[in-house]
């Protein structure tokens, strides 16, 4: 691992010091939420809790948990606990249905969104040396405007590029000479395929060192595939709207995880099913509550993202939390023959497979009672297309592989190269067909 550099004190705090951070902006906190948020202090009232009652860490077990649901009840502006005229900042969710989620942020909510940014960055390699080429979407969405705020404040020069228009993005990023490529996963991956097709092999011809990925889950198959065609060192980065964006956890340079701003964030991992906290290490449902947030306090909000917590100190130096590897969403994750997979599991087979390219789409349909699923993946190499045998031992090979693996039987159906489709956001890879059946 080369230097990992290390942007705030606050990185680097011992356990005791964490905690009584937490608690005391724990408090303040749950008083905010009770005394400007109405709804919170009838959800409060109704949980028999007054804030005086928060008196140790572990009491925050007895707050309730906040859903998505509740901000869509409270929509636009129901949760947000300042006046509008504090309010410098909203961003809203992508929600592909019903109204967004609509998220604020007052002067000092910026300031420290950028300080946590910055914090990002820098674990991830980035310096006031690098040019970074911003390729998240600018709009509603928190990805673009978090990191590009961050990035300035480490003092590297931002290209605020946006999503699409690939061909061009290829083109500032030679004459440019982007270091640092801020996008999804998916994307840069179809970026690299892009600049192929221009006649630009970007490890030679481009001077990317750095890749910042995240609002999206990846899989380290996808990580190599990155670093490969990049020539850069990949990290992933996590966060959520409602909770503030990207900034709430980013891998160092160790990659050996996820760290957390734990002076900004109290993260728990839930049993799904029936809402108790789990020990450390142990794999469930992540819940956040911010702790500094003003105009938006939010208790204990439920992500749906399944991951652990691992709290021992990490090679680069911080002692942080680190949260694993999203393994998938809580709604997310299959039954099939009794089986439970996340997608990413699939992935994780589909990718490593040879002869195929890191595109995929699963259908997933009911037979029955049971759900089943298609999967169509993409060849790296059309003229395998023009061989029964090959088709035929790939697309066993596969098949064994998600059957001997992962327990499941699936369709596996090899597509030609480049005919799935692309992305510049968020991937879409999970096709639900079950209530249409
Ligand atoms: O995606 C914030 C973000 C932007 C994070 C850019 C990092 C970089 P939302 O649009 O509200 O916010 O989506 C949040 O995206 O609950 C996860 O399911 C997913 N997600 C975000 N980062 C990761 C990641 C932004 N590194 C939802 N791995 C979250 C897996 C991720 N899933």
């Amino acid at each position: 691992m080369s230097e990992c550099k290390i942007w705030s004190e606050n990185e680097i705090l011992k356990r005791e010091q964490y905690r009584e951070i937490q608690l005391s902006r724990l408090q303040e906190t749950v008083t905010r939420a009770y005394e400007h948020v109405p709804y919170y202090k009838e959800k409060l009232k109704k949980a028999g809790l007054e804030p005086g009652d928060i008196k140790t860490l572990e009491d925050i077990e007895k707050i309730p948990f906040t859903v998505k649901d509740d901000f869509r009840a409270n929509y636009p502006f129901g949760l947000f606990a300042v006046p509008k005229n504090q309010v410098v900042r909203y961003h809203a969710s992508s929600g592909t249905t019903g109204k967004p989620t609509v998220v604020g942020y007052t002067k000092n909510d910026m300031d420290t969104w950028r300080e946590l940014i910055a914090r990002i960055v820098t674990m991830a390699g980035v310096t006031n040396q690098d040019t970074a080429q911003v390729s998240f979407g600018y709009g509603l969405f928190t990805g673009a405007f978090g990191l590009h705020q961050g990035l300035e404040t480490v003092g590297a020069g931002v290209i605020p590029m946006s999503s699409g228009n690939t061909q061009k993005q290829i083109m500032i990023m030679k004459d440019f000479g982007t270091t640092t490529l801020i996008s999804t996963p998916s994307y840069a991956l179809h970026m690299a395929e892009v600049a192929r097709e221009m006649g630009i092999d970007p490890k030679k011809d481009l001077s990317l060192k750095w890749g910042l990925f995240g609002g999206e889950g990846s899989t380290e198959a996808m990580r190599r595939q990155l670093n490969e065609n990049w020539g850069l060192f990949a990290t992933e980065n996590y966060g959520m709207s409602e909770l503030m964006g990207p900034g709430i956890s980013g891998e160092c340079l160790a990659l050996k995880g996820m760290h957390i701003a734990e002076d900004h964030f109290i993260p728990e991992i839930i049993d799904p099913a029936t809402g108790k906290i789990l020990p450390p290490g142990e794999v469930g449902e992540l819940v956040i509550t911010p702790i500094t947030k003003e105009a938006l306090p939010v208790l204990r909000y439920r992500t749906k993202d399944i991951t652990s917590l691992h709290y021992e100190t990490c090679e680069c130096g911080r002692t942080s939390v680190r949260m694993s590897k999203i393994q998938g969403r809580s709604d997310d994750m299959l039954i099939l023959g009794g089986v439970n997979v996340f997608p990413s599991q699939i992935e994780e087979i589909l990718i490593n497979s040879e002869g195929i390219g890191p595109h995929y789409q699963i259908r997933v349909y009911k037979k029955g009672y049971l759900d089943k699923i298609e999967v169509d993946v993409e060849l790296i190499d059309a003229n395998v297309l023009d061989s029964f045998q090959q088709l035929e031992n790939l697309t066993n090979t596969i098949k064994g592989r998600l059957r001997t693996v992962l327990g499941i039987d699936a369709k596996v159906i090899l597509v030609e190269p480049r005919s799935l489709a692309r992305f510049e956001g968020k991937a879409k890879r999970v096709i639900d067909l079950r209530e249409e059946k």
